[in-house]
């Protein structure tokens, strides 16, 4: 059946993207973006991916009184530990979940093939290797803010099947449970890869979460997009509906042309006590981009659109 949706902006770009790119970084870098942004005592922190012209990526800080202009930081120091160097030739896509009084960073690590990484951190200055958490083949992993039944859950990525899973643990070392998601077949806008973005945020109607979708065109390039998703609350691993629309789509000369062209990659989201949501973004592998919308807008658009 054909589906004509009205027209409706359910995200706003902010007219002063980029809000960070490699000019400002203290080293030879080529790009700063798909980073992670979280509240912390009042004030807005976010672990960037820094790519350098070697193409090798580095975590920084940055701090921002807004959320929008922001300022560059200390580099975050890499876990150095025999098995993180035997195995980890790169990381990336840092992402930031607070449980408690904990923040847990999330990220890639690439050898020769690639696996999720753990940071924890409760200031922001002092950042503690909490070891690997899937074996290898798996990306995007992002923790839920609380515990589910007890447990920590998570959803993570295949590399290759390109599915959504979610998986639980105990703490934070043995994971089990694990409990397909989402198809990328069953995303209308996407027939490549998919992959969880952001920490999913809770709302009366479910979990709702943001997550990017790849679009294979006959010119061989993959355009991604960011589309929306609904999970049932106690069991969240059971799919409500999708958005049989992206939310956000690469339009602007900057995502459209950059490093990697047609990327829009959704990383992280920040919910402000009013409902609305900042939802930050890398442009094109190249810059960092934000975004402003409401979990109403949101939700309408995973339910209705
Ligand atoms: C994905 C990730 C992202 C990147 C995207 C497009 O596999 O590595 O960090 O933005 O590819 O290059």
């Amino acid at each position: 059946m054909l589906i004509i949706h009205k027209k409706k902006q359910i995200l706003k770009r902010y007219s002063g993207n980029p809000i960070i790119t490699n000019d400002m970084m203290p080293f030879s870098c080529r790009g700063v973006f798909n980073s992670s942004a979280v509240k912390y005592k009042d004030k807005y922190v976010m672990v960037l991916r820094a790519e350098g012209y070697n193409l090798a990526d580095s975590f920084w800080l940055a701090h921002s009184n807004n959320g929008y202009n922001w300022k560059i930081g200390d580099m975050i120091p890499l876990p150095d530990t025999p098995e993180y160097r035997e195995f980890g030739a790169n990381q990336y896509d840092p992402r930031i979940t607070r449980i408690g009084n904990i923040f847990y960073i999330t990220f890639c690590v690439h050898g020769t093939d690639v696996r999720m990484g753990l940071m924890s951190t409760k200031d922001f200055k002092k950042f503690k290797w909490e070891g690997f958490i899937t074996g290898s083949g798996f990306r995007n992993t992002v923790l839920f803010p609380e515990k589910i039944n007890g447990l920590y859950t998570a959803f993570e990525r295949p590399n290759e099947m390109g599915d959504i899973w979610l998986t639980q643990s105990p703490d934070l070392k043995f994971w089990g449970n694990h409990k397909r998601v989402l198809r990328h077949n069953d995303v209308p806008w996407a027939w490549g890869k998919i992959g969880p973005c952001g920490t999913p945020i809770r709302t009366k109607k479910g979990w709702l979460s943001l997550f990017h979708g790849v679009q294979l065109v006959c010119t061989h390039e993959s355009v991604y997009h960011a589309g929306v998703m609904l999970t049932d609350l106690k069991e969240p691993w059971k799919l409500i509906r999708i958005g049989n629309e992206p939310i956000l789509t690469p339009e602007t000369p900057i995502e459209i042309a950059g490093h990697v062209p047609t990327v829009v990659f959704a990383s992280s989201q920040i919910v402000e006590d009013d409902g609305s949501v900042k939802v930050y973004f890398g442009a094109s592998d190249r810059y960092q981009c934000v975004a402003d919308t409401t979990i109403d807008l949101l939700l309408e658009a995973a339910l209705k659109r």
